[in-house]
């Protein structure tokens, strides 16, 4: 099937580029002209069938708004021929922390599209962090577009494209991509050649894509947070993050958590035992800080959770698993967090290594033990 072409426009700043980042598999598209095209970034996505056209400079300079579209146009008409303007939706971004623009915002949108008559439009409310604004700004994004002259709107849809923390265990989790996603290919002429079978796999590998984010965030904080000096595996330091992080990766998934559920994974002995167990070999290491030690036990257990939690989350979202057998849902976690190839291979690494990592930072350190491991399994 052919690409679906869409724009994506907004205010600089309401989070286009995050976005685009958030789709599975987008990458930015080489080979597009370099001086005429200043203004536009092209991705395609490898996992979604559609193309997406990134602009900049919507706002403030009408000048650098018209230079945009023009750019826009030009590349259309060059590199898309799917129909006259080689546009087959536009994402219209909005801020959902700026309510009192939107009517202005959309407006604007509209005039300078007005060459595009009927193409379907999905508005997107960026940075849906409120879930409390979100009824309130889904209504005035629609009165807004009442308002204005008739357009061809299809959908309104708050998203977070990038995990939101608000504290130590509260993370707002991404949401909308695949509902944007789904919700785009469907509105092509072309979506209905694309089995069930496969919108639910790109469904599936968005989700994937989301929480391994979601994971990688956490992980990063989790180097900082085992950082500090005290030894984190006898104390409650990272309980908070793996609780958020826990609570995260499950909603992604839409798994309905049950009041215990996520306590018992992040407080289960044999679990937490893991991360001592592979803390106390550590400490035989010569040469590099305690510090250091926790912190890159810290991150390579966090994120070995991470994994372990999607697994999880994909056997209990295709109906694998039963989320309500809390001691089998525990069980399941143990077994991935113990089969993880980097939690097994680390202190043999370090060991191994110890005169070269000495002088890192804990995060280097992290990277690297990562990656040389990782890169030796695929060997292997
Ligand atoms: N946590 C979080 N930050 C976001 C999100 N969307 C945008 N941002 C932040 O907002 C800023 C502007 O985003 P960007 O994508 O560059 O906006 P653009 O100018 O429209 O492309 C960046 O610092 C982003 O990290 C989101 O969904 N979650
Ligand atoms: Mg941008």
């Amino acid at each position: 099937m052919d690409r679906i072409n869409v724009l994506v426009v907004g205010n600089s700043g309401v989070g286009k580029s995050t976005l685009i980042e958030a789709v599975s598999g987008a990458q930015i598209e080489t080979g597009v002209g370099e001086a005429s095209t200043k203004n536009i970034t092209v991705y395609d996505s490898t996992t979604w069938p559609i193309r997406f056209i990134d602009t900049k400079g919507f706002e403030y300079s009408l000048i650098e708004q018209i230079k945009t579209i023009n750019q826009v146009k030009k590349y259309s008409k060059e590199n898309l021929t799917s129909n006259d303007s080689g546009i087959d939706a536009v994402w219209y971004c909005v801020e959902g922390t700026s309510r009192r623009m939107f009517y202005h915002n959309i407006n604007l949108m509209n005039k300078l599209l007005r060459g595009w008559k009927n193409i379907p439009i999905f508005a997107v409310i960026t940075k849906s962090y409120s879930l409390a604004d979100e009824k309130e700004n889904i209504e005035e994004v629609s009165k807004a577009f009442a308002r204005g002259k008739a357009v061809n709107l299809q959908r309104i849809i708050p998203v977070v494209a990038m995990a939101y923390q608000i504290d130590d265990e509260t993370i707002v989790e991404p949401k909308g991509i695949e509902e944007l996603c789904n919700a785009t290919i469907e509105c092509a002429p072309e979506a209905k050649r694309i089995s069930k079978e496969n919108v639910a796999r790109m469904i599936l590998l968005q989700k994937r894509h989301t929480a391994n984010a979601v994971n990688a965030g956490a992980t990063t904080a989790a180097v900082i947070v085992g950082a500090v000096p005290i030894p984190f595996a006898d104390s409650a330091i990272l309980v908070p993050l793996e609780t958020g992080l826990t609570k995260a990766i499950l909603k992604i998934y839409n798994v309905n958590i049950r009041g215990d559920l996520v306590s018992a994974i992040v407080g289960s002995a044999a679990i937490t035992n893991v991360a001592r167990a592979t803390l106390s070999a550590l400490k035989t290491i010569p040469n590099i800080a305690t510090s250091a030690l926790n912190a890159v036990v810290a991150g390579v257990f966090v994120a070995a959770l991470g994994e372990a939690i999607i697994a999880l989350a994909e056997n209990i979202y295709t109906g694998k698993i039963d989320q309500t057998k809390i001691e089998e849902v525990v069980k399941f976690v143990e077994s991935k967090i113990k089969s993880n190839v980097v939690l097994q291979k680390l202190v043999r690494y370090m060991g191994d290594n110890s005169e070269n990592l000495k002088d890192k930072a804990p995060k280097e350190i992290y990277d690297n033990v990562v990656k040389e491991i990782t890169d030796g399994k695929k060997e292997n």
